[in-house]
């Protein structure tokens, strides 16, 4: 499996309307456009860094997983979203090996792109994401 780069850090967010200033403004990124993933139920504005993406993540429902989050942590980092090559494969693989998976076959998320989770309890507390573009 080859891990080709780090796609995103997932920030959740209460507000996307009052978290994007400080990210386009304040630290120069590009805002490349706003959506809602209905899947995930969030709505995500994502900033150029680099060849990787911040994503902004503000729930859309009371029951996405971003909502949960928020009433638990407040703010703060959500996930790590790596870039894979064939994501179905990178999960058979990592299921042969134990791995924890939340997703075991890839969902729709943002921008088009193929995406799965791995449980954080299998990663050392850090929700993970796979897509592939
Ligand atoms: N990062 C690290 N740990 C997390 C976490 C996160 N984002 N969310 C939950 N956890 C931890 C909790 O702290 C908890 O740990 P303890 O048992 O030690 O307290 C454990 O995981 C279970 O958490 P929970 O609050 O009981 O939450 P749930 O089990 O209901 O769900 C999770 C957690 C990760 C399985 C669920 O949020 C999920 O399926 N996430 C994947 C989908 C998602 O997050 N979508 C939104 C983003 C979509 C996008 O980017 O497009």
């Amino acid at each position: 499996m080859e891990t080709k780069k780090i796609s995103h850090v997932g920030i959740a967010v209460r507000d996307l309307e009052a978290a994007i200033p400080f990210y386009r403004d304040s630290l120069g990124m590009q805002l490349e456009g706003t959506e809602v993933v209905a899947e995930q139920k969030v709505r995500v504005a994502f900033l150029v860094v680099g060849e990787s993406r911040i994503e902004l993540l503000e729930p859309t429902a009371e029951d996405s997983p971003v909502a949960k989050f928020l009433e638990k942590n407040g703010e703060g980092v959500h996930h790590i979203a790596y870039e894979v090559d064939d994501l179905q494969a990178s999960l058979d693989r990592l299921k042969e090996e134990g791995v924890r998976l939340i997703d075991d076959k890839p969902r729709d998320g943002a921008h088009g792109a193929r995406i799965a989770f791995l449980h954080p309890k299998a990663t050392r507390g850090v929700l993970t994401e796979l897509c592939q573009h």
